[in-house]
C-alpha cells in the first residue's frame, strides 16, 4: 500500500486532527484518486478505530474524535467527489434513524447524492419517526426517504420510521432506501424498504434506480 495511505490510516486512528488535511493534498498530489483515499485510507482507518473499541483500547471520545479527524480529511476530497450535478434529479429526505448519533457515513451519502444531482434535505441523526413524518409532509415533493442506521440497537426504528410515514398517508407516493453497516438487501426487504445500498458511491446508483 501507498505509504500516504498508510499515513492517512495512522492520522486518523491516532486523531493528528493538525496534519490529516496535508497527507490527503499529499495523497491528491501523488495521483491517487479520492475514491481511493476514502476507501483504502480513511474508512480502512475507521474499521480499525471500531476494532480498538471492541478491544478495550478506545472509549468514546477517542471515536468521536477519530470521526473529528476523518471529517477534517474528507473536507479536502469533498469538492471531488461531488461532480457537478447538472439539473435536480429529484428530492431526498435524509437522516439517521432515532436512536443513532452516528453521521460520517449518512454524510457521506449525502455528499454523493448531492453530487450526482439530488437535492438532499438533511434532517440530521437522532431523527424520530414523527420529525421525519413532519419533514415529508413539509416536502411533499421528495421522491426517497433514505435512512441510516449504524447499531443493532437502532436499525429496527427503520421498520418504525416506515410504518409512521405508512400512517400518515405518504408511503405511497415514495420510495424508502437504506443502509449503514449492519444492514443488508434481506433485512431492507423485510421492512419494506424499496432499495438498499452497502456504501454511498453505490447509495447513488440506487437512488437513480429508484427515481425511474
Ligand atoms: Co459507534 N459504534 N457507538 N460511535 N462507531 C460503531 C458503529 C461500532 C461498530 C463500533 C464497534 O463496536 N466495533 C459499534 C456498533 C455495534 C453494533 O451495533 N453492531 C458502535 C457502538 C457500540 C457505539 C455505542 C453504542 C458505544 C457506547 O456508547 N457504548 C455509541 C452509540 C451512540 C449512539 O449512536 N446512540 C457509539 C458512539 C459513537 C460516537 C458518537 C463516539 C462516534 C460517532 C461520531 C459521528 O458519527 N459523528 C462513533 C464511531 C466513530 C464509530 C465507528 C468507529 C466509526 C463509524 C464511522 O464513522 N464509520 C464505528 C466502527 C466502524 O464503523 N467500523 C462504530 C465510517 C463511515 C464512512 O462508515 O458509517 O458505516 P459507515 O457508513 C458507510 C456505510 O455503512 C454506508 O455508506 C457509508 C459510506 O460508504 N451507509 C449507507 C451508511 N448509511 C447509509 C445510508 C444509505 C446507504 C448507505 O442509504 C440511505
Amino acid at each position: 500500500m501507498e505509504k500516504v495511505l498508510e499515513q492517512i490510516i495512522d492520522g486518523i486512528v491516532k486523531f493528528d486532527q493538525d496534519s490529516i488535511q496535508e497527507r490527503v493534498k499529499e495523497a491528491l498530489a501523488a495521483g491517487i484518486n479520492p475514491q481511493k483515499i476514502l476507501n483504502e485510507g480513511m474508512i480502512v482507518a475507521m474499521g480499525k478505530v471500531g476494532k480498538l473499541f471492541e478491544e478495550g483500547e478506545y472509549f468514546l471520545p477517542e471515536m468521536l474524535v477519530a470521526a473529528m479527524t476523518m471529517q477534517k480529511g474528507l473536507e479536502v476530497i469533498q469538492p471531488l467527489l461531488m461532480k457537478s450535478g447538472v439539473k435536480s434529479a429529484g428530492k431526498i429526505v435524509l437522516g439517521t434513524v432515532k436512536g443513532d448519533l452516528h453521521d460520517v457515513g449518512k454524510n457521506l451519502v449525502g455528499m454523493m447524492l448531492k453530487g450526482a444531482g439530488f437535492d438532499v434535505i438533511d434532517v440530521g441523526v437522532d431523527v424520530t419517526p414523527e420529525k421525519f413524518v413532519e419533514v415529508l409532509q413539509d416536502n411533499k415533493d421528495a421522491k426517497i426517504l433514505a435512512l441510516s442506521a449504524l447499531l443493532t440497537t437502532t436499525m429496527p426504528n427503520m421498520k418504525t420510521t416506515i410504518d409512521a410515514v405508512k400512517r400518515a398517508g405518504l408511503r405511497s407516493k415514495l420510495k424508502v432506501m437504506v443502509g449503514g453497516a449492519p444492514l443488508n438487501e434481506t433485512y431492507a426487504k423485510e421492512i419494506g424498504a424499496d432499495g438498499y445500498a452497502p456504501d454511498a458511491s453505490r447509495a447513488v446508483g440506487v437512488a437513480k434506480t429508484l427515481v425511474g
